[in-house]
């Protein structure tokens, strides 16, 4: 496969071109060498979770050995990769909340609370007093109270009050408002062994309330902790593409999704002995850069270039410029041992619970977590004179990230008037014709970046606003949609007239994969600001994913469609075909129960349309689709108006 026929970006076929010169395997190859991947896998019928097993659904067996049906092992399979999207979540959510409590009870002295605004709400939120107390005091109840969300014994999640009063009186109703966050895992692992729960509606009821308890649970703790811990974001400039390694100083890159370390790390970069070694051995500084998640959350607190998405992560190590790859958790593919060995790049683990065989560990641990990061760096800058040949592609683009959803109340309103009002305006005026967020990630089987791209290029030119996570956004900033000269050349006239007024991109960069919790609250604000209905089932809005690698994806699209939106979703990365009541279920019936549904399309271009539609129908519910006509009064008219 030529490399135009893997990725649209300029700057990963050079790499691609340059590994396959160098006889070096990436992804790409291996994902070659499994092909033909397996049918059953792909539709979801394939069940190894007893001995009996493994089972595959055929015409020629139509049940397991249990007895178990197609409609049964297809929403186990579901419900698990819920689970596991949760568990992936909310133990980032759980880490940061334990540097969280560390930090105000003095125990991890590196680290501080930057915006004690949110501590304020925060606390507010989960119900800890905050009159008459110090910060310290605040910060060590919610750290307690937010650890308490994954394993308390009874109760509900706390940041469900947060979503709109009649959203919460339907999961109520339906039995699904989560309760700890743990829990709800354990039981989905538990109703998914032999022999337990074999109705596919329970099944997928339970996959509703599983994700639930990961984005108004887990995920939301991540990003509200976050932002009180190293500070929420604002929108600032950045740079993105491995073009923003440098030729002429020590390259570190971070990868992974916790921003414990890698702040860290950032922090140490700046420190004056270090940047004089470095110096020292004859760079001219010292250059951070992300990939993958961790890169969103460091652009966006911190201006640090992105190198790249996913499938970057081993080309960045490929143009023989990064002296040390520091990775901690999740979409750390393990083919980056092997790359790193051809070069003079150090590979090093940093969280005990994601190691990598034969490759380096240094953990991380919040007491010393500035002396660990400093060493990192140090050992970067005496890998530096190792270097060998250097290819770094010219590729980069400009961007404007941070778009949590104060900021875009802050930049729709202004400091003193700081609301969703003027957004709503222009929706129910029609300039802005609704609201989509583009998540996911990049996939080997599909062309690098061009899904998310494409689709959104067919959104904002419709006038429709976008909010992206994840490594979509990567692939978005990468092709200039968050560089708002660039991007608002695309834009529709009514879209563009408000961005312009306001000074946004037409496409706005929310953050990492946690962060898909910021939409709903997003949501659930311009619901709060009225004039689009009262729950987020009825807002002109929808969510989409057309690529993705990881259980989170289907976990993130369970909690969207149980928030009440519409979700399309990449057809190959739904394993759900095998099942045609599975199918029904979640693209129409589930609808009656929560207002929301998935849907499946792989194409950017008819994607936009199902989306377009979807939000053109809500739009006609919520009677805004009206013309009204404009009226001429006359004198009699002029009379009746009364002036209370
Ligand atoms: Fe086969 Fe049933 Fe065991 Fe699954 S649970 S592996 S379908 S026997
Ligand atoms: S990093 S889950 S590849 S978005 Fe969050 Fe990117 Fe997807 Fe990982």
């Amino acid at each position: 496969m030529e490399p135009k026929e893997r990725s649209t970006d300029k700057a990963a076929q050079e790499m691609i071109a340059h590994m396959a010169e160098a006889g070096q395997q990436n992804v790409w190859d291996r994902l070659e060498a499994q092909s033909p991947q397996c049918g059953f896998g792909k539709q979801g019928i394939c069940c190894r979770i007893c001995t009996m097993g493994p089972c595959r659904i055929s015409k020629k067996a139509q049940v397991g050995v249990c007895g178990a049906d197609a409609d049964t092992i297809v929403a186990r399979n579901f419900l698990r990769a819920v689970a596991a999207g949760t568990s992936a979540h909310s133990d980032h959510g759980r880490a940061v909340a334990e540097v969280f409590l560390a930090t105000a009870r003095g125990e991890a002295p590196d680290y501080q609370f930057k915006d004690t605004i949110k501590l304020y709400k925060v606390a507010e939120d989960l119900g800890v007093k905050t009159k008459d107390r110090s910060v310290k005091e605040i910060a060590e109840d919610i750290g307690k109270t937010a650890l308490a969300e994954f394993g308390k014994p009874e109760g509900e999640q706390l940041m469900v009050r947060r979503a709109p009063q009649p959203r919460q009186e339907i999961w109520k109703k339906l039995g699904i408002t989560p309760r700890a966050i743990d829990r709800e895992v354990v039981e989905a692992l538990h109703r998914t062994t032999m022999g337990v729960d074999q109705d596919y509606k329970n099944i997928i009821m339970h996959a509703s309330r599983t994700a639930l308890a990961d984005g108004w649970g887990g995920s939301m703790l991540a990003t509200e902790l976050q932002d009180i811990l190293f500070g929420t974001p604002y929108p600032g400039r950045g740079e993105v593409n491995l073009g923003v390694l440098k030729k002429d100083e020590v390259n570190i890159i971070v990868h992974g999704h916790e921003p414990i370390l890698s702040e860290m790390i950032v922090a140490a970069s700046g420190d004056k002995d270090l940047l004089a070694e470095a110096e020292k051995v004859g760079a001219k500084g010292i250059n951070v850069a992300g990939i993958c998640c961790t890169a969103n959350e460091l652009l966006m607190r911190h201006g640090v270039p992105i190198a790249g998405n996913f499938l970057s992560q081993e080309l960045a190590i490929a143009t023989g410029a990064v002296e040390l790859m520091a990775v901690d958790v999740q979409c750390v593919m393990q083919g980056l041992a092997e790359v790193a060995k051809c070069f003079h790049t150090k590979l090093i683990t940093t969280a005990d619970k994601a190691k990598i065989i034969g490759v380096k560990h240094v953990p991380m641990e919040e007491k010393t977590a500035l002396n660990t990061a400093k060493e990192l760096v140090k050992t970067a800058i005496e890998n530096y004179s190792n270097r060998g040949q250097v290819n770094i592609p010219d590729e980069k683009e400009k961007a404007v990230m941070g778009f949590s959803y104060e900021s875009i109340s802050y930049i729709l309103g202004g400091k003193f008037r700081a609301s969703y009002r003027p957004l709503n305006d222009n929706i129910i005026n029609g300039r802005i014709r609704g609201i989509t967020g583009i998540v996911g990630c990049t996939n080997p089987k599909v062309l690098q970046d061009y899904t998310h791209t494409t689709l959104a290029k067919e959104l904002i030119k419709r006038d429709v606003l976008v909010l992206t996570t994840g490594c979509a956004t990567i692939a978005c900033a990468k092709q200039g949609l968050m560089n708002p000269k660039e991007a608002l050349e695309l834009a529709g006239p009514g879209l563009r007239e408000v961005c312009e007024a306001i000074g946004m991109p037409p496409v706005l960069a929310c953050g990492s994969c946690v962060d898909n919790s910021r939409l709903l609250i997003a949501c659930t604000e311009i619901v709060r600001e009225g004039g689009l209905g009262e729950d987020i089932s009825e807002l002109p809005a929808a969510g989409v994913c057309l690529e993705s690698i990881s259980e989170k994806a289907i976990a993130i699209g369970q909690y969207f469609v149980a928030s009440g939106m519409l979700v399309v979703f990449g057809k190959e990365f739904l394993p759900v075909s095998g099942s045609q009541n599975v199918c029904d279920y979640l693209f129409s019936g589930i609808e009656k129960d929560l207002g929301g549904r998935w849907a499946l399309e792989s194409d950017p271009v008819k994607a936009a349309e199902i989306i377009l539609q979807h939000i053109e129908s809500k739009r006609d519910a919520l009677g805004i689709n009206k013309k009204t006509e404009r009226k001429l009064y006359d004198m009699a008219d002029r009379r009746a108006l009364s002036i209370e």
